[in-house]
């Protein structure tokens, strides 16, 4: 195959052609609780409802996820396929309170007290953003008095930054120790039969989703129309090998040429898929991600060295500090010999209807779309790898974007346990470095905009030894009135005598969080 550079340049047009028309009305963002069943009824409604029925592909979806990846290619061709109004903004339902768009200035619905009862916040009138100049440049920051830091350019897409020396050797090693008091889980668990059974009780006809599985319209399916979105949800990771074992298993594709027919698709048989799926040996490695997390509160009485942390990446991402010290708390992960994580973004694409993890118990509980509005990660290195462990940006600085092209001649580059030599840029882990990017654009106007697809990013193979990590996620609402209701809603309860202060606030908007990443 081509360089990513190549064979995305190859596609510039249809790529920006989709780039004009917008994604849809929503891929699905890839961590924690995802979706909100209930949006079963909205499949009756007009054509012209693209994200109404795209929801409930989507619900649909999210419930088989573990046992057929291969269905969860339903949502994103479908709004690749649809006639859907472009940049998430036209997608009013009839039928149902339409949220504002991303544009509209209108407060988002809520059940929250009159302003003028709440405590008074400064306006977050303008989110900061770094420049980046060019790959390569170097400027100064000032994270911690009489030491100088300079932050280095990587790649503009995203705009991503490396800062050695952020933390200092004895930072690192109490970090790993605070997280093994508190304990590691398991970042992934294995599928379970819950999904088998919830796909049981859907019913979607083979022939729609064969035509929503049909990105380029040819009437087949190739493999990467079926591995594409396999990155959604928690399940397995699928291999193009993977899939023609699949086949081969079910008798998919008698003809033998590597292609699914509407009349092979139609004789399917689903629930041989789910059998064959349920036999399967699935172990740690066939995960989207192998790893150990766990969580450090950063906020009022946490440790002297987690609230240092805080205020260096304020300092660094020169974001207002009220929005740093409302964001999740720090997340320390442990890659044993045999880990990775497959390359995913942080956080998902935002439309109208999407609820953000951290505002959404103020604002639009019952959205369909839930994602955890990571503006910016930062991620620390805690050791160095004996072996393997990279950050790997495959897309990195590519001229275009196109998922299809991720996927070529059997090579996924997603894919961190094969492939990650093939990116387009690799961090090596160094302890004690920091990188930083930020996983959405501007919207233009000093606040969070689209998705950048560019920020694709995974932790290649280790090799050999461990490799420990930190994550600190900014979190912002793309909905500027929502952030500043959640802003002034947790500067209220920081204020109320009658609320002790510890760590409830945080752990109200991350309740779900902690369970479920
Ligand atoms: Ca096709
Ligand atoms: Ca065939």
């Amino acid at each position: 195959m081509g360089t990513p550079r190549e064979a995305a340049a190859a596609e510039d047009e249809a790529v920006e052609e989709q780039r004009r028309r917008g994604v849809g009305c929503g891929d699905s963002p890839l961590d924690g609780p995802e979706l909100v069943m209930g949006a079963k009824e909205r499949l009756g409604l007009h054509k012209n409802s693209v994200c109404s029925r795209s929801y409930f592909v989507v619900v649909m979806v999210f419930v088989h996820v573990y046992i057929v990846n291969v269905i969860a290619l339903l949502l994103y061709v479908y709004y690749s396929n649809s006639n859907h109004h472009g940049d998430g903004g036209g997608g009013a339902r009839a039928g149902d309170v339409a949220a504002p768009p991303p544009s509209s200035p209108t407060p988002a619905p809520s059940t929250l007290e009159p302003i003028s009862r709440l405590v008074e916040v400064t306006p977050l009138a303008h989110l900061r953003r770094l420049e980046g100049i060019k790959v390569g440049h170097k400027q100064k920051v000032d994270l911690v008095p009489n030491k100088i830091h300079y932050l280095k350019t990587l790649s503009l897409k995203p705009l991503l930054f490396e800062i050695p020396n952020f933390l200092t050797d004895e930072e690192c090693k109490l970090l790993i120790h605070l997280a093994q008091l508190k304990g590691l889980q398991k970042s992934q668990i294995l599928p379970t039969e819950e999904y088998e059974e919830a796909m049981e009780k859907i019913e979607i006809s083979q022939v729609d989703i064969f035509n929503l599985l049909d990105h380029n319209q040819d009437g087949q399916l190739q493999l990467k129309e079926v591995l594409t979105h396999t990155r959604l949800g928690n399940g397995r990771w699928m291999t193009p090998e993977n899939i023609r074992e699949m086949y081969a298993a079910v008798k998919a594709d008698p003809d033998g040429d590597g292609v699914l027919s509407l009349e092979e698709f139609k004789r399917l048989n689903i629930r041989n898929f789910h059998k064959y799926m349920g036999t399967e040996n699935v172990k740690m490695s066939d995960l989207v991600r192998n790893s150990q997390h766990t969580w450090l509160y950063q906020g009022e009485g946490a440790h002297q060295l987690l609230r240092s942390i805080r205020q260096r990446v304020i300092r660094l991402t020169r974001l207002p500090p009220e929005i740093v010290e409302h964001s999740e708390p720090l997340q320390v992960v442990r890659y044993d010999q045999g880990g990775h994580y497959h390359a995913h973004t942080d956080s998902g694409p935002v439309f109208p209807e999407t609820a953000c993890s951290h505002t959404k118990f103020i604002s639009n509980e019952s959205a369909p779309f839930e994602t955890s509005c990571r503006y910016v990660t930062v991620l620390f290195y805690l050791n160095n790898v004996t072996g393997g462990g990279e950050t790997t940006f495959p897309i990195a600085d590519n001229r275009t974007y196109d998922e299809m092209s991720l996927i070529q001649n059997d090579v996924d580059l997603r894919d961190t346990r094969k492939h990650c030599d093939k990116g387009n840029l690799r961090v090596k882990p160094r302890l004690g470095t920091a990188v930083f990017w930020y996983n959405y654009l501007s919207n233009g106007k000093g606040w969070v905009g689209e998705l950048d697809e560019y920020s694709l990013h995974g932790g290649c193979l280790v090799t050999k030894g461990v490799k420990w990590i930190a994550n600190n996620w900014i979190n912002v609402d793309p909905i500027k009135q929502r952030q500043i209701q959640f802003q002034q809603v947790m500067a209220r309860y920081g204020e109320d005598d009658s609320e002790p202060q510890t760590d409830w606030t945080v752990d109200r908007s991350y309740k779900e969080v902690h369970v479920d990443l």
